[in-house]
């Protein structure tokens, strides 16, 4: 357990998280206009993945700070960082979280305790009795760290094999002490931090398939022998590959109905614009749909430091921006800020740059300029090219060149709803250069 003073700092938080519900509840009958806030104004809570080493940039604190009531370490608590050798407890990078989230009256969720993954090796090479002793050595001794200062714990997180068997993954956790592993990590978890709601977490199983079917089975299963279980995360990492569920509301409601609070618990969907928009808002709709759905957490405040940062899946762009994906977000929980902007009328829109073709002395480079959550009439992006290369050709934009940058304003389409979207080409020839062009802020009117 942390020190007393902490637990007086965690004594105090609760009051403050309670004033804050409140306030916010206050709030949201006239217009909640941040994600906790609206969050909480539907009895739920907003959360982010969080990084420790980004909490000392201003605009991440500030963004983290304004918006989200519940944090969860990205990577701090994993095992690897806890217990890089056996005994040895490591909690400075997961406790400067903990204190920041508690400082701003901000919930806790613990990630994670049992996972093959992020596992220092000296875990894998024990045998079994040895291993079951560490296990529950490991849990013991995070959970009583922070006992009681997490809402929810994930205590195993993705035991099941992808693919349509069912099966359990192998880890050495499965290999050595077989499928009673996990009833066994979560009776050691209950006993540790009995305030605690104690999750199982896992991806690919946000629809209904073999994988959420066998997941399924398991917590029927512990309901039935009284294996102590409280909540399922639903991972929900999402892209085109991988999109959301037509039947994931169906999905949560299944599991709810089998006496469990359900948590979205690393929210993250690649794309942009209208489309990535909508996704979002039948994730948030989903969850508010099905009440034993207690909270959401997206996982990263800013597409900038995502682990899928290439995808731009966040609510956030690289500057801090909100993107239609926010606003929609925020509707979707009942709130009305001003969508994609500021909150005073400022039009905001993004521009973001693919090459659509390529041969060897030339491409044609494409951007994409998307509206904030107000509707706009024009646009302006820049363009800067490396300094060998010359634009031969420019469609749907009006360029004006200086130099080696060219000032692209619309052509016919300066018009945009509030997260529509629209795009210029051009054609360039490489003159020995294959570097990519640098896209520029994008201003709106
Ligand atoms: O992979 C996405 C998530 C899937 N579910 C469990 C989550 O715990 C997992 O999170 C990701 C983190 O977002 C990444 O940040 O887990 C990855 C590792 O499994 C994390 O990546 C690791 C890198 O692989 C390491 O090279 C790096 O040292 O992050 C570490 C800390 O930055």
């Amino acid at each position: 357990m942390r020190m007393t003073v902490r637990r007086l700092t965690r004594a105090a938080t609760a009051g403050l998280v309670a004033a804050a519900a409140l306030t916010a509840a206050a709030h949201s009958a006239e217009a909640a206009d941040t994600l906790g806030s609206a969050a909480a104004g539907q009895g739920r809570y907003f959360g982010t993945a969080v990084a420790a080493n980004h909490l000392g940039e201003a605009d991440y604190a500030a963004t983290l700070d304004r918006e989200f009531s519940s944090v969860t370490p990205e990577n701090e608590m994993k095992w690897d960082a806890t217990e890089p050798s056996r005994g040895t407890f490591t909690f400075g990078s997961a406790d400067r979280i903990v204190d920041h989230a508690q400082g701003q009256g901000m919930d806790v969720r613990g990630h994670t305790l049992v996972w093959h993954s992020q596992l220092p090796s000296w875990v894998g090479s024990l045998g079994a009795s040895d291993l079951r002793t560490a296990m529950n050595d490991h849990i013991n001794g995070l959970m009583g760290h922070y006992k009681g200062e997490i809402h929810s714990w994930d205590v195993v997180n993705e035991a099941f094999q992808d693919g349509g068997s069912g099966a359990r993954r192998s880890s050495p956790f499965q290999d050595k002490l077989g499928n009673g592993f996990i009833e066994e990590a979560f009776r050691t978890a209950r006993a540790a931090d009995p305030a605690a709601k104690l999750c199982y977490n896992d991806y690919n199983t946000d629809g209904v398939n073999a994988k959420s079917n066998a997941v399924y089975d398991m917590v029927e299963d512990f309901k039935s022998r009284g294996v102590p279980i409280d909540c399922v995360g639903f991972q929900s990492h999402f892209n085109s590959n991988s999109p959301v569920p037509s039947d994931y509301r169906q999905n949560l409601q299944r599991f709810a109905d089998l006496g469990v609070d359900v948590q979205i618990t690393e929210l993250d969907i690649e794309g942009s614009g209208s489309a990535q928009a909508a996704d979002y808002t039948k994730v948030v709709e989903a969850c508010l749909a099905v009440s034993r759905c207690t909270g959401m957490t997206v996982w990263g405040v800013t597409d900038k430091y995502s682990w899928r940062s290439g995808g731009t899946p966040l609510l956030f762009d690289g500057n801090y921006q909100e993107k239609p994906a926010y606003d929609a977000v925020l509707s979707a929980l009942g709130g009305s800020g001003d969508p994609g902007d500021p909150g005073d009328g400022t039009l905001t829109c993004t521009a973001t740059y693919t090459r659509t073709a390529d041969w060897s002395s030339g491409y044609n480079g494409q951007v994409t300029i998307t509206a904030g959550g107000e509707p706009i009439s024009s646009w302006t992006a820049t363009v800067t090219l490396p300094a060998q290369q010359s634009v031969s050709s420019l469609w749907n934009g009006t360029p004006t060149r200086s130099g080696n940058v060219m000032t692209v304003r619309p052509s016919w389409n300066g018009t945009l709803a509030a997260g529509a979207s629209t795009s210029f080409g051009f054609t360039v020839a490489k003159n020995g250069s294959d570097a990519a062009p640098a896209v520029g802020t994008c201003t709106a009117s």
